[in-house]
């Protein structure tokens, strides 16, 4: 098992492993198209003549609007070759805040399949089937610490921020994370987290690392294609609806990592039951993905630090450093360290607020989320870890809505397993008088509307929008 790679990883791999099979796309059973590692080296070596021939040069900045497909994947393998920088945006997002977002990174290139004023978008517009005339060498070289990925992180306010890796935060994310969860060079990692977030991304680097097999399926056939598969990463949501769904009842799926938000004890205990091994884990996009882990158990807790990471509390507040750690923010065309002015302090504040019990850390919740209702300090997701507890409770947020007397109150957001009628509210209200002092209790509950679940996590700005158009 390799660390370090002193070439491209799929380079090392196609040596090693030349004829096993590194890419199955599309459906199990219907016959999938596979490549080996020859293959993918080859056809990494051709997607990066592409890029050449349209003026891709190293260091610059692609974007790729796209939801996931083997294109993404080839595409972003073949800009990390040519010594060019990938940056993923979500392709749901209004074009407005779209070219928002370009302009503010000011990208070289651009692909996005899907939008028909493509022309209209920051950046030289990419074919993936150009034209290649003439093939060059592309002298660039496997450099650990050559950025090459920029993810897009929002913050409460403002702008999302992009956040810079090299391969070697990316690999040693792999490297801590795969000493606690077994990933071998056999097993086969489903494409399950889009790649413009840091979960989709993990994927990839983990597969690189491992030299196993990565796979990926139609949006349509996201849900099936869990069956087929060893390894997955999901948000809690996603596995409930794995779960619920008819495939669940047979399937080959070993092990899934968690994250993005807090799981459910009731979640991971089901999917135990169904034979699928959970791991819980705590993670942020500046740490390349996956922080602490543990194989889920009946603590609601996110298990101990990994390998390549370190995790310290100040004052409540989480604050973390390590091989993993992202090089900076991307403003202006220049990276920009993301630690404070004290050049003795190389530790990273995550805004996210902890408590260690019998050596496990729990997330508490969010310090910028907290609101005052009549003077109490209110933290949002006190009172969602509560919910969740009731059987009938899948998701909830919580935001605070204006108050004339407590100048704001709860108000919890909901998916729930029946019906949100009367009796379930009334239900619910019981539970939460029995179960918190009053400040805490919701003093509405609405159904959480299917287009926020799309997304890989809920955005609570976006919802308190949302909110504001309700009451
Ligand atoms: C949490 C939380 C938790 C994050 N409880 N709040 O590869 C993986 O690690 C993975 C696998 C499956 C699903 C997701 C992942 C991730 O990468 C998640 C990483 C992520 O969400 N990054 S983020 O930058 O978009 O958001 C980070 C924030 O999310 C944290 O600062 C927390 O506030 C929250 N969060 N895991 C409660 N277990």
């Amino acid at each position: 098992i390799k660390a370090e790679f002193q070439k491209w990883p799929w380079q090392y791999w196609a040596e090693q492993r030349p004829t096993e099979i590194a890419i199955a796309l599309g459906d199990a059973n219907a016959g999938a198209v596979t490549w080996n590692w020859i293959e993918v080296t080859a056809n990494i070596e051709t997607y990066a003549q592409r890029l050449v021939a349209q003026g891709v040069k190293r260091d610059q900045l692609v974007a790729v609007v796209a939801p996931n497909s083997i294109d993404v994947l080839w595409l972003l393998l073949a800009i990390i070759r040519v010594g060019a920088r990938y940056v993923g945006l979500n392709p749901k997002l209004p074009s407005k805040a779209l070219i928002e977002q370009l302009t503010a990174l000011g990208n070289n290139h651009i692909w996005c399949p899907e939008l028909d004023s493509a022309e209209q978008l920051p950046g030289h517009t990419l074919s993936l089937n150009p034209a290649v005339t003439s093939e060059r060498i592309i002298p660039v070289m496997w450099q650990e610490h050559r950025p090459v990925s920029l993810t897009l992180t929002s913050g409460s306010t403002g702008l999302p921020k992009a956040v810079v890796h090299h391969p070697q935060s990316h690999l040693a994310s792999a490297s801590g994370l795969l000493k606690q969860m077994t990933f071998t060079a056999d097993d086969s990692w489903l494409l399950s987290l889009p790649l413009f977030h840091i979960s989709g991304l993990a994927i990839v680097w983990r597969w690189l690392y491992r030299g196993a097999r990565i796979v990926l399926v139609e949006p349509a056939l996201q849900q099936q294609a869990l069956q087929w598969v060893s390894h997955a990463s999901l948000v809690p949501t996603q596995l409930q609806r794995f779960l619920d769904s008819e495939y669940a009842h047979q399937h080959q799926l070993q092990q899934v990592l968690l994250g993005g938000a807090t799981i459910p004890v009731s979640l991971t205990t089901a999917a135990e039951q169904a034979g699928i091994e959970c791991w819980s884990g705590y993670g942020m996009t500046e740490m390349a993905s996956t922080i602490t882990a543990k194989r889920a158990n009946s603590s609601a807790g996110v298990g101990t630090v990994l390998p390549n990471r370190e995790l310290i509390l100040r004052d409540g507040e989480i604050w973390v450093r390590g091989k993993v750690l992202c090089l900076g923010y991307y403003r202006n065309n220049t990276i920009f360290s993301l630690l404070g002015y004290d050049d003795d302090d190389d530790w990273f504040a995550t805004k996210d607020l902890g408590e260690w019990h019998d050596d496990e850390l729990f997330i508490r919740g969010r310090a910028d989320n907290m609101f005052i209702s009549g003077g109490e300090n209110v933290q949002p997701e006190d009172i969602e870890q509560v919910l969740l507890q009731h059987a009938a409770v899948n998701q909830v947020i919580v935001l605070p809505i204006d108050d004339h007397d407590f100048g704001a109150r709860p108000v919890a957001i909901v998916t729930t397993a029946q019906p949100l009628d009367s009796y379930l509210v009334d239900q619910l209200v019981t539970y939460m008088s029995q179960n918190v002092v009053p400040h805490k209790r919701p003093v509405r509950y609405l159904s959480l509307p299917d287009c926020f679940t799309q997304n890989v996590k809920v955005s609570r700005s976006d919802l308190a929008q949302w909110l504001a158009s309700q009451v």
